[in-house]
């Protein structure tokens, strides 16, 4: 009887335990906390106010906590303000959230996700991806173009007055990398070409991707919609541009030349066409003209827009700090001198323009909300259950200014990325991360840091940058957009001495 007792107590202490594990594993994984959610409009009511997304985001952590969760009308979504969670997507779980939810104005720019920023992951997109970033590679640190595109567009700017107005010179000299390495072509000043891209990629930048009401209910298309109207009419005027620069080079294609990267994608089109017609047929990689066109596109776009921004940034910082520019003036006198322009060889002995370079990306990202990710399949984020389909927006402005990991965020102070000597570059959190990581990390990073170095030396170890006078200093305030743009202001830019002589030679 006693034993009959004990194996009773013993099953019954058994079956207990195991109900009580049991619980333990399903209380572990949870949803993340959720903000207010009605049918149909789902959190709009939330989110409504005059805050653009990216700070009203970052408030919303006190309430909710650092990661936290909201109905985009339909759509689940997820938000991300701490850099664990966002390394864990971005990295560690890279591919299953390498996803990307389709939306209305997305489609229109990109022929239904045809591109790589916006394009879904599949095998398609591994292979064209793989393809791009081949041919980027070419234009890296080892080769000398960008080197010599750089200096050659902007000498030429600046025999064209860019110590007059410098934004609209640096914007044209900017370009012009990008259109010399994508189409092996340049724009001239007053160019009414140019004029066009500037207006329709600005109506782009306006109009794309912004989560605004028709990307959350595509039913609304079925109104007028100023927005979208601007947005076909825009990218109908790239698309005209696009074809005549894709036409021009099927034309005059040779396998023997590779002048642009333009050439460097039709080469590989041709031999993925080659192989796949032993195997598969041309369509089953997809490197289909429209992907060819789509990726010039984003290459294009993306060159322009973003570089032309942190630019500008960085020219608004510099304006409000002299002391910051003085330094980086000083270190290039006595690093470079005057008698030839600053190399991507000298990168390594200016490290202050190296900071300064990346605390203009860390204060003002270009991309505050990166693009959405979507989660291909159930997955998890620390303890969060995410469901497939789940789309999750990693907050970088929240990373980036994040008080935990930076003294004083708002604060702009380039020593924060240099070691204690001041002699070497440093990445003091793991909180930052300008181009992204993972999977989907910037194709164009080593691209955009060989840019802005030879930029930024180039045009301090030539001017000096200050407000004209009467003006005020420019707002540090960016407008909400797929690229955090800030507001139009107006610089001066003095030659400094010993570089006047050149300016009038020049003019
Ligand atoms: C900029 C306007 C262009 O006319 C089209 C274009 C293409 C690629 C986009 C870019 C725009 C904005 C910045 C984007 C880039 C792809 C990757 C980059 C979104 C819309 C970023 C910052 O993620």
């Amino acid at each position: 009887m006693t034993w009959f007792l004990c194996v009773c107590v013993f099953l019954a202490l058994a079956l207990l335990a195991l109900k009580l594990k049991l619980r333990v594993s399903t209380r572990g994984p949870q949803e993340p906390p959720c903000l207010p959610a009605l049918p149909l409009i789902g959190s709009l009511l939330s989110l409504r106010g005059p805050q653009p997304p990216h700070l009203l985001f970052k408030g919303l952590q006190e309430k909710y906590g650092q990661t936290y969760s909201l109905m985009m009308g339909p759509h689940p979504v997820i938000i991300i303000n701490q850099h664990r969670h966002a390394r864990e997507v971005l990295l560690k779980k890279g591919k299953v959230f390498a996803g990307r939810p389709r939306t209305v104005t997305t489609d229109i720019l990109t022929r239904d996700g045809k591109d790589i920023a916006f394009g879904d992951y599949g095998s398609t997109w591994r292979f064209h991806r793989k393809v791009v970033h081949g041919a980027l590679c070419m234009f890296g640190e080892g080769s000398s173009s960008i080197e010599k595109i750089s200096e050659l567009v902007l000498s030429e700017s600046a025999a064209a007055g860019l110590a007059l107005d410098l934004t609209p010179e640096l914007t044209r000299a900017i370009t012009n990398v990008i259109c010399s390495l994508c189409f092996n072509s340049s724009y001239r000043r007053g160019d009414p070409d140019f004029e066009a891209m500037l207006r329709y990629s600005q109506g782009i930048v306006d109009t794309v991707a912004k989560d605004s009401l028709v990307d959350i209910f595509p039913w609304l298309q079925v109104f007028p919609n100023a927005d979208l109207r601007l947005l076909k009419w825009c990218v109908s005027v790239r698309d005209k541009l696009l074809q005549q620069k894709y036409d021009e080079h099927k034309a005059n294609y040779s396998d023997h030349v590779q002048r642009d990267l333009l050439d460097a994608l039709l080469r590989a089109k041709r031999s993925a066409d080659n192989n796949n017609t032993v195997e598969a047929g041309s369509e089953s990689v997809g490197l289909s003209d429209d992907h060819l066109l789509m990726t010039v596109g984003d290459i294009f776009g993306a060159g322009v827009e973003t570089t032309t921004t942190v630019l500008r940034w960085a020219v608004i910082y510099l304006i409000h700090h002299p002391q910051v520019q003085r330094r980086i003036q000083e270190e290039l006198d006595s690093k470079v001198g005057a008698g030839r322009p600053p190399q991507l060889s000298d990168r390594g002995s200016l490290p202050y323009l190296e900071a300064t370079i990346r605390e203009v990306l860390r204060i003002r990202p270009v991309a505050p909300l990166f693009i959405p990710h979507v989660a291909l399949s159930d997955t998890s984020i620390g303890d969060f259950t995410v469901r497939r389909g789940t789309r999750v927006i990693i907050n970088l402005w929240s990373l980036h200014h994040d008080e935990a990991e930076w003294e004083n965020p708002d604060r702009f102070d380039p020593g924060r990325f240099l070691n204690s000597e001041g002699t070497a570059v440093v990445i003091p959190s793991s909180s930052y991360l300008p181009f992204g990581a993972g999977v989907r990390v910037c194709l164009g990073e080593a691209l955009a840091k060989m840019e802005l170095f030879l930029f930024l030396s180039w045009i301090l170890q030539h001017f000096t940058l200050s407000v004209p006078t009467g003006h005020t200093l420019p707002s540090l305030e960016g407008k909400f957009g797929v690229v955090l743009q800030p507001a139009k202001y107006k610089v001066n830019a003095t030659p400094r001495p010993g570089w006047e002589m050149d300016q009038n030679q020049m003019c």
